[in-house]
């Protein structure tokens, strides 16, 4: 869509008509304004989502807070709390809560050191898929010089192909396998007693706690074969460097904070953190970018606060996935207005129902995004972004090449199509009509010149330099690394040895989750949903994992690009040919998969490269837009919003039990 719509037809429904940008923002601000006299302003909220992790709005749009938030912080000037954003459930977990609770400092600060490791582990996460394909081409060039690759995932992915070493694991079972690999480093006397002694907050009790955790024992939760746990701590317990790569493999499991803190632990206790070839540690760097004075309004709480106040504690930032609890039950108070921003809340959300009857209730909703997507059938008014093709903003780099930090102009490639604006001009537009536009300069150079201002460099040159290419801010990673820098106190503010966590020491037991009312130390638990949950077992006896990402799409996106669809025109469920067979299923038969919330409909893809008993569903489908091999098959019709990781208020998308069915 190529011009602002407003509602004609009914909610639910794409009937929409074209209205000026001059209408439709006046009519949203005055709603807003509206709302927030009749209800207060916490009742309007913004989300944002993939295809608004852009820099312009990053940077001038995350409020400045103590946490870290990626939400956008248009309404706080108003007063309100409420920027809501897919970090309630996505990287938050793996990027921030994990680590800062157990080391003091964000995932970014982790280098996998590929370059100089003899084995490279893949937990969790597939490069294959990524775009850019930087750690990919870091992984094929790391194999080419004689590195090993181990892969653990429950599916074998591209890079498992040709791996040294694939170990299928039952999802959401990683914390028991890390635990085992473990047991077995101590038994060959390859733990770091003096690491755990010194610097280790909790290591006596880990001693105790992980002479459970037997191969018998490790086999029978994980189904990794003992053989290959002993393989595995050989490895571990070798003198050679060995880094890891993981992501959201970990995040969606009842237990997803708690394992990826204890993967960080394994490396720690095993001498491959913060040296050569294993992970580095390099702290983030304070980039010199000016940034709206727009503060986090303290006077109310955003919604989610209360029920999970680790997330909240460590972002500062409010839980989507109590946000169909605040607008269907005012819990605890009502959110009215939602302005949601590069995102498809219908598709990503688990429970897709429960997330349609909150927003087909909201007292008003606006989408700013290139297409109309699901969530569009509830909006009142759809704003038509630009492409990143058609605005000028600029680009970061962090650790790539020769630089620590390198930033560079971005010159838009075309004029908007139609009547398209960049996301950000819509936001800083809003803000002038809400009466603070002073905050943000209302062009998108005036927005690049606001950044860049305290840089030693003006907007014209700034310009100009970057035709050539990046424009390097530092240069520090020319200088020696130093190895193991709790040592030295170059991980902490004061300059003390240690890491910067509240007992200076490495958190194995964590002091942020305790005081925020948990369990503070990593105790492995057995899935809401698994063969141990018999009643649901008998009617549900496969795995369901979901979400694994494909080359030919991006979560809800490019399902309507023909050119991309011909790579994979249908959503598919792998399913293994010993699960198939007896279910009398082949390729390309329609199948229903079902789950104790409902069932949903996809194209069988009989394999051999997933652990049996495990079926992987593809995400990304439920938008009316998309191709029909996609538009009715939205695997979170199968998802459970109730079931989460309590630390990080995730939802548990890798580790669910289901059936599949011919159809
Ligand atoms: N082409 C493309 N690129 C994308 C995306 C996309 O949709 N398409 N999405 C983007 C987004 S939103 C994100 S967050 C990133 C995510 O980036 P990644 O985390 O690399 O995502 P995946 O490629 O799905 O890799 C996750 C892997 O974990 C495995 N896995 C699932 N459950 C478990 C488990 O319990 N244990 C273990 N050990 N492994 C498990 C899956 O089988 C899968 O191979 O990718 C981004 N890049
Ligand atoms: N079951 C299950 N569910 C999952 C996952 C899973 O693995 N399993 N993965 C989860 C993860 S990691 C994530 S991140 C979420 C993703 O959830 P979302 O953040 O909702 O991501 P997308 O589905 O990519 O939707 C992005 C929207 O942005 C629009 N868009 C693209 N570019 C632009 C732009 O430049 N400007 C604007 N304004 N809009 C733009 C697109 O048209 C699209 O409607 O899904 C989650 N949902
Ligand atoms: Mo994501």
């Amino acid at each position: 869509m190529t011009r602002p719509l407003k509602r004609k037809g009914p909610k639910g429904s794409l009937d929409f008509e074209a209205i000026s940008w001059d209408q439709a923002l006046d009519e949203i601000a005055g709603k807003v304004l509206d709302l927030k006299d009749q209800y207060g302003p916490e009742c309007i909220a913004s989300f944002i989502g993939r295809g608004n992790f852009e820099e312009s709005i990053r940077r001038m749009f995350t409020p400045k807070t103590k946490g870290f938030s990626v939400g956008n912080s248009l309404f706080m000037p108003l007063g309100s709390p409420n920027a809501f954003s897919v970090g309630s459930l996505c990287y938050i977990s793996y990027g921030v809560l994990a680590p800062i609770s157990t080391f003091g400092a964000p995932m970014g600060a982790l280098v996998s050191d590929m370059e100089h490791a003899d084995v490279i582990f893949v937990w969790g996460t597939n490069p294959a898929t990524d775009s850019p394909l930087t750690d990919m081409i870091r992984l094929m060039e790391a194999k080419k010089r004689g590195a090993k690759i181990v892969v653990i995932d429950p599916l074998k992915t591209t890079v498992a192909r040709d791996a040294d070493l694939w170990a299928p694991i039952r999802p959401g079972t990683d914390m028991a396998l890390i635990y085992g690999i473990l047991l077995q480093c101590f038994n060959k006397g390859a733990v770091d007693h003096d690491f755990g002694r010194d610097f280790c907050q909790g290591f006596d009790e880990l001693k105790e706690y992980v002479t459970r955790f037997t191969p018998e024992v490790v086999e029978g939760i994980t189904r990794v074969p003992k053989s290959m746990i002993e393989e595995l701590a050989g490895i571990m317990s070798s003198t050679g460097n060995i880094s890891f790569l993981s992501y959201t493999g970990l995040e969606y499991s009842n237990i997803g904070v708690q394992t990826i803190r204890m993967l960080l632990t394994l490396w720690a206790l095993t001498g491959h953190l913060d040296v050569a070839g294993g992970q580095r540690i390099q702290m983030p760097l304070a980039v010199p970018f000016k940034k709206p004075d727009v503060q986090f309004p303290a006077a109310v709480a955003p919604i989610g606060a209360d029920k999970y106040p680790f997330y909240f504690q460590l972002t500062n930032s409010a839980q989507f996935m109590e946000f169909p609890g605040s607008v269907l039950d005012g819990d605890p108070y009502k959110i009215r207005f939602l302005l949601i921003g590069g995102a498809s809340i219908l598709t990503s959300f688990p429970l897709t129902p429960i997330f349609k009857k909150a927003l087909s209730v909201l007292d008003y909703q606006v989408c700013v995004d290139i297409f109309l997507n699901a969530d569009a059938c509830f909006a009142d008014i759809v704003l038509p972004a630009t492409t990143y093709y058609e605005m000028s903003s600029l680009c970061c780099y962090q650790n790539a090449g020769p630089y620590q930090f390198a930033t560079q102009y971005r010159k838009k490639v075309i004029e908007p199509i139609g009547e398209a604006k960049s996301s950000y001009l819509i936001y800083a537009s809003l803000a002038e009509r809400l009466g603070y536009g002073h905050y943000y300069p209302q062009s998108e150079d005036g927005m690049v010149e606001y950044l860049i201002q305290d840089l030693p460099i003006d907007f014209e040159e700034f310009k100009t330099r970057s035709e050539h290419g990046p424009i390097p801010l530092y240069q520090d990673a020319a200088k020696p690394y130093e190895e193991k820098k709790w040592l030295t106190g170059k991980l902490r503010r004061d300059g003390k040895p240690g890491f910067s966590t509240p007992s200076g020491k490495w958190e194995i037991r964590s002091s942020l989750i305790e005081k925020a009312g948990y369990s503070p130390f990593p105790v492995y638990k057995n899935m809401t949903e698994g063969p141990d949950n018999t009643e649901m077992f008998k009617d549900y006896p496969l795995t369901l994992t979901t979400g694994a990402r494909l080359q030919s799409s991006f979560r809800s996106q490019h399902l309507n690009i023909p050119g991309l669809l011909k790579l994979q025109p249908n959503a598919e469920v792998l399913i293994h040919k010993e699960d198939a067979g007896p279910r009398g299923i082949v390729t390309g038969d329609r199948v229903i998969v079902v789950t104790e919330r409902g069932e949903a409909i996809f194209t069988a893809h009989v394999t051999e490269d997933i652990l049996a008993g495990v079926v992987e569903v593809n995400q990304g489908g439920g938008t009316p837009i998309q191709a029909e091999g996609w538009r009715d098959s939205n695997v979170n019709i199968l998802t459970d919003d109730k079931n989460r990781d309590p630390l990080s208020g995730f939802p548990v998308f890798k580790a669910l039990l289901c059936q599949v069915k011919k159809s």
